[in-house]
């Protein structure tokens, strides 16, 4: 278990110190990968519900071809670097695919969790012998600045499994600012978006029956007992997902079933909730094609192509910096 450094502790007390305040109290889905969230999402990775990660990986294995041809664009060395990279599977689809054509490439990962970078370099350096790497521990957001200037070699910077879901849309346009910020002209930038599809279908992945995603939810909790000094009951709330087609989103929420208090001692802070209080957990944002392309508008993006999966659930998009 690695120790979250000391900084990072004082933003996650501080920040569950700002959501249980509010009203409604909500956390933030930021903090759910340590490194048990982390396996938990490569368990609902591979949950049937979930079908995210299989439409991807789908893209992935039909068009690789066609992804490098857009990504070399005329040349052939480029530095990967992926933001959120967790395990890297869907990824490894495409170095293999690179590598077999012969590609210059770099592959950069940069994830939160150590314990999921460790898992990928393993991975890599045995499937990708020749293959040169640099994983980044860390927040993406704190990483980008040292990209700017980097190596010199054109980026292609990917964001991929609709992580971008998890932002409002007003976080999503200064993240895609931001990056463009530390881009330069020939560079390009990866963005896997989940579509919008039958609501049924979405609210399933997000409310499974074998109960991973509850646990996934959960587990913040008791992230915040063992880093924070918390005495959250976790027998004591009830996981729950909607999804509303009107504003295009899944939200999950953690409900306490009876009336308590919790005491978090890092915060020196006793919390109430009332009977099946809502605490909001996690937004998982669904998209229309002209959403994308505003999206990249706004944000001073151009789309080049975008990719789809067979039955048009996920998109790739991929964008180059507007004119
Ligand atoms: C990793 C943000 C893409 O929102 O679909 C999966 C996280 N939450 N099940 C998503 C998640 C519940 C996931 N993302």
């Amino acid at each position: 278990m690695t120790a979250t450094h000391s900084t990072e502790l004082n933003q996650f007390a501080t920040d569950v110190l700002e959501g249980l305040s509010s009203d409604p109290k909500q956390l933030s889905s930021k903090y759910f990968y340590d490194d048990e969230g982390s396996r938990l999402f490569q368990e609902i990775m591979k949950l049937p519900e979930y079908y995210l990660t299989r439409c991807e990986l789908e893209i992935f294995e039909k068009q690789a071809e066609s992804i490098y041809a857009a990504f070399r664009n005329g040349g052939n060395s480029f530095d990967l670097i992926e933001l959120g990279a967790g395990d890297g599977t869907k990824t490894a689809v495409l170095v293999s695919h690179f590598l077999e054509r012969n590609a210059d490439i770099t592959y950069s990962p940069i994830d939160i969790s150590q314990e999921a970078l460790d898992a990928l370099s393993d991975k890599f350096s045995g499937e990708f012998p020749s293959l040169r790497m640099e994983t980044r521990q860390g927040d993406y957001f704190q990483i980008l600045k040292s990209l700017k200037n980097g190596s010199g070699r054109r980026k292609v910077l990917m964001f991929l499994g609709s992580n971008i879901g998890n932002f409002t849309r007003e976080q999503s346009v200064t993240f895609f600012r931001d990056l463009r910020a530390v881009m330069n002209e020939n560079d390009l930038l990866f963005i896997g978006f989940d579509l919008l599809k039958d609501p049924h279908v979405i609210v399933r992945a997000y409310d499974d029956e074998r109960g991973v995603t509850a646990e996934f939810n959960l587990n913040l909790l008791r992230r915040i007992n063992r880093e924070l000094g918390g005495n959250f009951d976790l027998d004591k709330w009830t996981h729950y997902a909607v999804y509303r087609p009107v504003q295009c989103a899944a939200r999950s929420f953690l409900i306490s079933r009876e009336k308590q208090s919790v005491h978090i001692k890092a915060l020196d802070r006793t919390f109430e909730f009332d009977q099946w209080e809502a605490v909001f957990m996690e937004i998982s944002q669904k998209y229309t094609v002209s959403m994308i392309q505003e999206m990249a508008a706004e944000s001073g993006f151009e789309v080049k192509q975008n990719f789809f999966d067979d039955r048009g659930y996920y998109c790739d998009s991929l964008w180059k910096l507007a004119k």
